[in-house]
């Protein structure tokens, strides 16, 4: 067996099926071991900690190009250090496509600009314009270079994908063996609905969850899914914010279609209240979809025990309060139609899922394992490498300290970003350590990484998003160029 370079001791490691005391042997940057008495040059003591899988984010916004010019606040070392700072050790973040473009050129300086990451990443290439050029085209080069999902949105301007624009991203993610993510909100909808309420006046921060209720959201997921279960394009549906749109992804896995279900902490602990605090703080709290309610947030921890939400990301989108870039940037006092959407939240994400979930019983430890690690990595192609504790994955680690209680705070996010959402929440359960690729990148709240010791994960072909092969009457329409 021999001396590894590192070995993580005597922790209760958690898999996505099962608890148990182990040591855990690294060697070069993989699991070698895991076994009783394991020797190492260096030892990581996990006594009376959990051993958890490195968190893969698979859905966050980091240094996103804007269509005037400029980047996210969230750079790629800021982003990464918070990261690593909350047990995360590989995301997936987005390329994109500003109407009328093309998607090479701005892939090529999303991959510049990430040589900076200090975590492992992907990208997920937004569509915005489905021109014959990138369809037919620059898609497939996107893909074969590893990026192998697309991501549409069917609501924002100037984002936005109308039905026959979407049908052919699902046909041109079909021919390439990609899978396609859905921002479901209906865009007619809320623009109609946004344009009544400001006509009434109604322009605080807390009409923002007026401006789109649930059933728009359940509309829009309803479609996806109907128009992917036409093409035979496996989907997945991002953060999903109440069960009425769960219980859709419910319907269509029941039917056998390849349709995935992802939420987001935000969705368990803000609710719409919040955005009705005093003056414009509301803004803090303002992500698409919006909020709900408390019994919406009970409702999903149903669906996600039920396995139809079978993964929580951050969809971190960091937007600062007090700076003239973020929150505030058509002003202090702009109706909640020109205030930017998003929340911040890749070190928040493992906290409040273990506190919400695992401590207050809601969820076992494998699940947690599942929800935040395993079912992300095998979704969107990274499994085996990633998200599991086994031998040959990469030794992607973070010992985790069940019992202690942290009130969370805007220095714990250690991200660019001038506040938390949940700034004061208490929650119980807190990284102590991370471990990227057997380098230990974290060690109580301090995070110590080369900038570009990341490396960038080309995805391959894989099994799980195959189409399934059944089409209405037959007929594969996505393989004709239309
Ligand atoms: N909604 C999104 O779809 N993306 C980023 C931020 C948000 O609120
Ligand atoms: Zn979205
Ligand atoms: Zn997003």
């Amino acid at each position: 067996m021999g001396t590894y370079d590192l070995v993580v001791k005597g922790g209760s490691v958690v898999t996505p099926s099962d608890v148990f005391e182990a040591d855990i042997g690294v060697r070069a940057g993989r699991i070698a071991a895991i076994g009783a008495d394991l020797r190492g040059e260096r030892v990581l003591d996990a006594q009376g900690l959990l051993v958890l899988p490195g968190g893969v984010d698979s859905h966050c916004h980091i240094e996103q190009l804007q269509e005037g010019g400029g980047a996210d606040e969230e750079s790629w070392t800021t982003g990464s250090t918070s990261a690593l700072a909350g047990g995360t050790t590989s995301v997936i973040t987005f390329s994109t496509q500003f109407k009328g473009g093309d998607i090479l050129a701005p892939l090529a300086e999303y991959r510049r600009r990430a040589a900076k990451a200090m975590v492992d990443y992907g990208f997920h290439q937004i569509i915005t314009d489905a021109s014959d050029e990138v369809i037919f085209r620059q898609v497939p080069e996107v893909v074969a270079a590893g990026v192998r999902s697309l991501k549409v949105f069917l609501t924002y301007d100037p984002l936005h994908l109308d039905d026959r624009q979407f049908l052919r991203v699902l046909a041109a993610a079909r021919r390439t063996g990609a899978l396609v993510t859905v921002h479901c909100e209906n865009y007619e909808a809320i623009r109609w609905r946004t344009a009544a309420l400001l006509a009434d006046g109604r322009t605080a921060p807390k009409y923002h969850a007026w401006s789109r209720p649930p059933m728009i959201e359940r509309e829009a997921a309803h479609r996806a899914i109907a128009l992917a279960e036409m093409v035979d394009q496996p989907i997945q549906i991002f953060h999903v914010s109440c069960p009425e749109v769960a219980e859709e992804i419910a319907r269509a896995q029941a039917r056998g279609l390849k349709v995935w279900g992802e939420t987001c902490p935000q969705y368990f602990v803000l609710t719409a209240a919040d955005m009705d605090r005093p003056g414009f703080e509301g803004a803090k709290f303002m992500c698409s979809p919006a909020p709900r309610d408390a019994a919406a947030s009970e409702g999903l921890w149903e669906l996600v025990r039920r396995g139809t939400l079978d993964i929580v990301s951050s969809d971190h989108s960091g937007w600062s309060y007090d700076t003239p870039v973020g929150k505030k940037v058509n002003g202090a006092d702009a109706n909640f139609r020109d205030i930017p959407n998003g929340v911040p939240g890749l070190a928040a994400r493992l906290p409040l899922l273990f506190s919400e979930g695992v401590t207050k019983g809601r969820i076992d430890l494998p699940t947690f394992a599942r929800l935040t690690a395993y079912n992300p990595a095998r979704l969107f192609g990274l499994h085996p490498r990633k998200g599991t504790i086994a031998p040959g994955a990469d030794a992607d680690l973070v010992l985790w300290d069940a019992k202690k209680q942290v009130t969370l705070s805007n220095a714990l996010m250690q991200h660019v970003i001038d506040y938390t959402p949940y700034e004061g929440m208490e929650v119980t359960g807190w990284p102590v350590a991370t471990v990227r690729r057997g380098e230990i990148v974290m060690q109580d709240g301090k995070v110590q990484a080369e900038p570009g010791s990341g490396t960038f994960l080309a995805r391959a072909p894989y099994e799980m998003i195959r189409p399934t092969g059944r089409l209405p009457d037959g007929f594969d329409a996505s393989s004709f160029l239309v």
